[in-house]
């Protein structure tokens, strides 16, 4: 935990009680603050009473008494319409903060020698991916980093902080909205498409939000910008023309004059302004496809700011294994691999990992969504055969026919198993077995992190021992 001290003996109000406000709550009453934590939801309420938080009911406190609101970052800040506790903070003078800008004056409160590095990353896709993948490579080059934010750990509940510890921050548009003092020693915008305009008043709003990835950056910082859509590539161009920081542009599209490419699979450094070859993505299991081809010239690019030679990044693209139920690799038989992407629920989802690989024995089905697969029918030539499970299964075989073959298997294990028969038994190149299911899980599972993880453990059992312990 990272402790606040900066209200120690004050009062603030902490509003919202999921993962932000709980971490929030625990590390400004570990630097001495009084708390007054609170939630709309009762339910949400009692648990964090149960995890030990103090409740209090803001709604009725004296505001003028708090030094400060702590927001999460799911909680309607300016659009469509302020909540009732954020124009209650702005009536009473009372500053609103989020956990982000929390972490970042407590670095900035350290001596300059004693303050850790962070990474930054945000963009509209792949920021999950590139965040795990920049702490994977540090992690694998022996460096001491710590990955939290949106991913999935509030950052407040990362290890203290230390000055040879790394921060690599998954930076939504919703927190980046809600800092202003956050310094980014590297900063990586990755692509820029419209998405929740509601919250953010529209696209220049939107676009507002993630540029404050770039704040307080100085000529000693870096700022990683993808260069493969036009919105990035024009603030690519204004913060190259404006500075301060180095911009290194980096592409899955363009083989670039000077920034890092990742051409045919290749990855190209051309930061000196010549092109020199770093390695070969197609050895990356877990990165297949354009769109993380982008995702690692990022991380390449990141990492490099930060010291790393390319051998070193190279084997930890090599060795990333993937995001947990996201395209994750969990494992190879005689051959032939296992891909857990169980996170695609949808049609849209599951497009990403069908349009990675060739040769695919895919496992689909579960509660289907009213578009079900007929958007997925381009990548149809990709698919062997379609093991079918759960509620969709005989939709989904009614939709493959005459185009796909099909098997209805009812469960998940029938399914992994006919299909590793076939991937073996067929001797084609590259055979990977993908769970995609392009459905909701819960006529079968808890949700889609049961279903992956018993797709896990399927394929675990089915391991020889040997490569079981390595798994
Ligand atoms: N709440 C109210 N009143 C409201 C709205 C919400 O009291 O009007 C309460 C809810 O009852 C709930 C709490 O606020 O208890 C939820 O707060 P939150 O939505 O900010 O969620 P957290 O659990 O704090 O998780 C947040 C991020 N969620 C969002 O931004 C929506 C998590 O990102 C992040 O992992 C976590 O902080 C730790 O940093 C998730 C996400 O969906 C993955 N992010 C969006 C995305 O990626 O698209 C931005």
């Amino acid at each position: 935990m990272i402790p606040i001290t900066e209200y120690a003996g004050r009062d603030v109000a902490v509003f919202g009680l999921g993962r932000t406000g709980l971490s929030a709550a625990k590390a400004l009453k570990a630097g001495g603050a009084r708390v007054h934590a609170w939630d709309d939801n009762e339910e949400t309420r009692a648990k964090a009473e149960a995890a030990g938080l103090t409740l209090s009911d803001i709604n009725k406190r004296d505001w003028q008494t708090f030094a400060a609101l702590v927001l999460s970052p799911g909680i309607p800040y300016k659009f469509p319409q302020p909540h009732r506790i954020v124009r209650m903070a702005e009536m009473t003078g009372v500053p609103i903060v989020g956990d982000m800008e929390l972490f970042a004056r407590a670095v900035q409160a350290l001596p300059e020698r004693a303050r850790p590095k962070i990474v930054g990353i945000t963009g509209t896709n792949g920021k999950s991916t590139t965040t795990a993948l920049i702490g994977h490579i540090l992690k694998h080059a022996g460096r001491d980093a710590r990955i939290g934010g949106n991913i999935g750990t509030g950052v407040l509940d990362l290890a203290a902080l230390h000055a040879n510890a790394i921060y690599v921050l998954e930076l939504s548009s919703y927190q980046l909205d809600l800092v202003k003092s956050l310094h980014c020693d590297v900063a990586v915008l990755l692509n820029m498409s419209p998405d929740h305009l509601d919250r953010h008043g529209g696209m220049e709003g939107y676009q507002a939000a993630k540029m404050r990835v770039f704040l307080n950056q100085t000529d000693r910082d870096t700022a990683v910008i993808g260069f493969d859509d036009v919105i990035t590539q024009s603030i690519a161009i204004g913060l190259s023309a404006r500075g301060p920081a180095r911009v290194m542009q980096v592409s899955s599209s363009y083989a670039l004059g000077r920034g890092v490419s990742a051409v045919d699979g290749k990855l190209y450094d051309s930061a000196s302004g010549n092109a020199v070859l770093v390695g070969n993505l197609s050895e990356c299991m877990a990165l297949p496809g354009k769109h993380n081809h982008q995702n690692a010239a990022a991380a390449y690019a990141a990492c490099r700011a930060l010291g790393l030679d390319p051998q070193a990044i190279m084997d930890g693209l090599r060795t990333f294994p993937g995001l947990a139920h996201r395209m994750e690799l969990v494992g190879t038989i005689d051959g032939v691999r296992f891909v857990n992407d169980s996170k695609a629920t949808n049609a849209q989802a599951a497009e990403q990992a069908l349009k990675s690989y060739d040769n695919i024995y895919w496992i689909a089905g579960g509660v289907a969504k009213a578009e079900g697969i007929t958007p997925l029918a381009p990548y149809f030539p990709r698919i062997t055969k379609a093991y079918l499970i759960g509620d969709a299964e005989e939709n989904f075989a009614a939709a493959l026919k005459g185009k796909v073959a099909t098997q209805t298997c009812g469960t998940l294990d029938n399914a992994v198993q006919a299909a590793f028969r076939d991937a073996r038994n067929a001797g084609n190149a590259n055979p990977v077995i993908l769970l995609s299911p392009a459905c909701a899980s819960f006529d079968q599972f808890r949700d889609f992190e049961h279903r992956g993880d018993t797709f896990r453990s399927i394929v675990e059992a089915m391991m020889p021992t040997e490569l079981r312990e390595l798994a």
